[in-house]
């Protein structure tokens, strides 16, 4: 039903206004979203029907967005920790002024650089906020200026990233509103349903006109219960299976020769590759028997309209680079790149025209004898906490970011947040698990609260989201915080005192190709503008003619570049550090699989009771033969562990989780009534095979009972 916005008028002066924003959560849909304000007041948000991608439909999480923008417990002004680090007493912090809180930080960060210089302070901040401002600018600005540590932002999707760029070039992919027209649909470690809601009602409507759905994850996801068939691969044995399908491929002859010959480097090579990567060899990899592999790789060659959904899941694996990047190469061996609804997507962030360069401004960072200041892998921050040195970080300054819950070996994390001698602010709307060891905690906006230009993973279109309300309480969008801080550090550089509207208009360079035709008065009219990119039948269509953006601008199945870097030039199988053959393994036989929750943004609404509740306690799934080796019976209180860390919560027996995978679907926060110890508790900072990528799915486990078995 539509609601006429004259009609809606409460008092004077209280008309429903209609406002144009964007969705700032870390998902691939990036909506463009309608503010329903009256009287000052977030009254609702709504899907925008005007955006083709959003279509007028919100996941429960945002579409409920007034609960989490007024929620009792927001953080709405300054407060000073007056309790123990992580407490959780009544008289944790008290308010204080803005002036106290920043002169309070502006006189520690003079402290400690004066004794341990710039690099002792630490920045930690990663996607809580999407926008193109509120994710990166003047924070970026601010600590390159102060000379900081430099964090590497590896904790989702780098391994993966770094493996599709090699391939591609780029990261482009398949237009996900030609998903609906696909008539084979991969999803490949993504569960849409939860975290790409977008992309699954296309693949709903290419259900409906006869497309073939398979999942390839060894948990069936609420998506992949939809599909029309599961195939329950073990984790981080990806590569493998691809492998064995590129084995068929070449094998049965089901190849694009013209676009192999003129859009592609290294066939010759690959061929010899997959030679004995026959299906027998990697069903003892990936636990999917041969034939199904078979059959898979058979469906696959059959139609260039074969679309695959490669989400992250599947790179947060020791060999997850090269496993992103031996999947990516299917699409060109069978030429599915040349239908608008074949080809591959994992991102599509590379498209955009970002002015990073102008936003960040890494001109700004010191350098010492030519080097600049250290980098640290945001993955690693437990070791960074508790064991770096030269200098040791005396300050880390969290936004947009919730280590304490969302980083893996949480008992390191939290050992070094409980450093007496560690200063730690965190911006933030909540008190997060991170925040209880603040000891200045700093209000945050929320998207209605500000203003932000976007760009996504998983569209191509670019969102703009204009501010609806005042900010609640005092709090303070990302950009101000840092703009009041640099001028109360006495940083005298001008771009740090540049305005959001300008930082706005910067964002994108608006005369390369992609936004040709395009203006900024034409996007600040719609609230969202397509990228120019080629098109077949109104769809995107990234490589239908080549124009891969490697060194030799075709998809290199060869690549020189990964030579160079002391990798195996050819796609190939990188196994799992835990994985079935390692001493981990031994100990500790389970995989732990740890997705996330669908009314959950990573941590973000893990607190608002309206979307958890249904949930109810964090749960292990365990399946029915792993559970009878263990005489555990369903509902059962157990123990998991590793020799990071243990959790005890409830089982759960469940044919959904495969043999020797324990899942537990995450999103809850830390100290959750109904469970004791936290999931990343027993995850690992190892990093994965390519750009420095997190390993959250590569951990092994063992679960035993808590208390006897009660058969009641
Ligand atoms: N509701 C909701 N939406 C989200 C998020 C959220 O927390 N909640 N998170 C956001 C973020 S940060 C990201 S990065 C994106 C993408 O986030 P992803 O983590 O890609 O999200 P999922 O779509 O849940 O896909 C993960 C799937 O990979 C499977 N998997 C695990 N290991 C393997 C493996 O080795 N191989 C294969 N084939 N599958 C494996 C898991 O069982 C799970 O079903 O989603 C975003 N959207
Ligand atoms: N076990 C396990 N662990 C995982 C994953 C998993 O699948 N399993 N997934 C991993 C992945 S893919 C990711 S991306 C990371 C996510 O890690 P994070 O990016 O740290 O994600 P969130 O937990 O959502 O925390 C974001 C925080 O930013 C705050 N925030 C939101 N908007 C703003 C703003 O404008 N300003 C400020 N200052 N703060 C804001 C939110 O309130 C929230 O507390 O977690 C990783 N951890
Ligand atoms: S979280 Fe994703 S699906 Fe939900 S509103 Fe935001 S962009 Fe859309
Ligand atoms: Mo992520």
């Amino acid at each position: 039903m539509m609601i006429d916005d004259r009609t809606e008028t409460q008092n004077e002066g209280d008309v429903r206004r209609v406002i144009k924003g964007a969705c700032p959560h870390d998902c691939p849909d990036t909506c463009a979203l309608e503010y329903h304000v009256a009287g000052g007041k977030l009254l609702e948000v709504r899907g925008s029907p005007a955006h083709s991608v959003t279509a007028g439909v919100l996941c429960t999480k945002v579409a409920k967005y007034p609960l989490r923008t007024y929620h009792p417990t927001r953080v709405t002004t300054p407060l000073r920790r007056v309790g123990p680090k992580g407490g959780r007493g009544d008289r944790q912090f008290v308010p204080i002024s803005w002036d106290e809180a920043l002169a309070t930080i502006v006189s520690e960060f003079r402290a400690i650089i004066a004794r341990h210089g710039a690099e002792a302070i630490l920045p930690y901040s990663y996607a809580g906020n999407m926008g193109m401002l509120q994710y990166g600018s003047m924070d970026r600005r601010f600590f390159h200026a102060l000379g900081a540590s430099q964090l590497d932002r590896t904790i989702c999707a780098s391994a993966g990233a770094a493996g599709l760029s090699v391939t591609l070039g780029t990261r482009l992919g398949t237009d996900i509103e030609a998903f609906a027209h696909s008539e084979l649909i991969i999803l490949w470690g993504s569960n849409p349903i939860t975290s790409n809601l977008h992309l699954w009602s296309r693949c709903q409507e290419a259900k409906r006109r006869g497309a073939r759905l398979i999942a390839i994850d060894p948990y069936r996801s609420l998506s992949a219960e939809k599909c029309h068939q599961w195939l329950p691969v073990k984790p981080g044995t990806d590569a493998a299976l691809a492998l064995a399908m590129m084995h068929v491929l070449v094998r049965d002859d089901r190849l694009d020769h013209e676009y192999i010959a003129r859009h592609t480097l290294g066939f010759a090579a690959l061929r010899e590759r997959v030679a004995d990567w026959t299906p027998e060899r990697a069903a003892a990899i990936c636990g999917i028997p041969a034939a199904d592999i078979e059959a898979l790789a058979a469906a696959y060659g059959a139609t260039k309209k074969a679309a695959i959904r490669l989400n992250y899941g599947m790179q947060r694996h020791g060999g997850g680079g090269m496993a992103t990047r031996t999947i990516a190469c299917l699409p060109a061996l069978t030429g599915a790149w040349r239908e608008a609804s074949g080809g591959l997507q994992l991102s599509t962030s590379g498209a955009y025209p970002m002015n990073l360069g102008y936003l960040e401004r890494p001109d700004l960072m010191p350098t010492r004898d030519g080097q600049l200041p250290r980098m640290v892998n945001m993955n690693q921050l437990g070791d960074a906490l508790t064991t770096l040195d030269g200098p040791p970080i005396k300050a880390l300054f969290v936004y947009n970011a919730n280590p304490g819950a969302v980083a893996p070996d949480g008992n390191k994390v939290l050992a070094g947040l409980s450093r007496e001698d560690l200063f730690t602010v965190v911006h933030d709307v909540f008190i997060t698990d991170t925040a209880r060891f603040a000891d200045i905690v700093l209000p945050a906006t929320t998207s209605p609260e500000h203003d932000d230009i976007h760009r996504s993973y998983g569209h191509y279109d670019l969102v703009l989201n204009r501010r609806a309300i005042a900010p609640v309480g005092e709090s303070l969008p990302n950009t101000e915080l840092f703009r009041r801080l640099a001028r109360r550090m006495g940083l005298t550089d001008p771009c740090l005192a540049e305005d959001d509207e300008s930082l706005i208009r910067h964002a994108f360079d608006w005369n390369h190709p992609s936004l040709a035709g395009q203006s900024f008065d034409t996007l600040e009219r719609d609230g969202f503008l397509r990228l120019n990119y080629p098109k077949q039948g109104g769809f995107i269509t990234p490589f239908a003619n080549g124009g891969f953006g490697t060194p030799s601008g075709k998809c290199e199945f060869y690549s020189e570049t990964l030579a160079r870097r002391g990798f195996d030039p050819l796609p190939n199988y990188v196994p799992p550090h835990e994985g079935d053959a390692s001493e981990a393994a031994k100990a500790f036989p389970l995989a732990l699989n740890t997705p996330p929750l669908r009314n959950a943004m990573n941590s973000t609404f893990g607190n608002i009771d309206e979307l958890m509740a249904g949930y109810g306690p964090p749960t292990l799934q365990l399946h029915p033969d792993d559970a009878t080796a263990r005489s555990l019976a369903d509902g059962q209180r157990v123990r998991v562990w590793n020799r990071r860390g243990s959790m005890q919560l409830a089982c759960r027996l469940s044919e959904n989780t495969r043999t020797g995978v324990a899942t537990l679907l995450w999103g809850h926060w830390r100290d959750h009534p109904g469970a004791e110890g936290f999931v990343n508790d027993l995850t690992s900072q190892a990093l994965a095979d390519m750009g420095g990528g997190a390993t959250f799915y590569d951990c092994r486990v063992e679960v035993a009972a808590l208390s006897p078995c009660d058969t009641r």
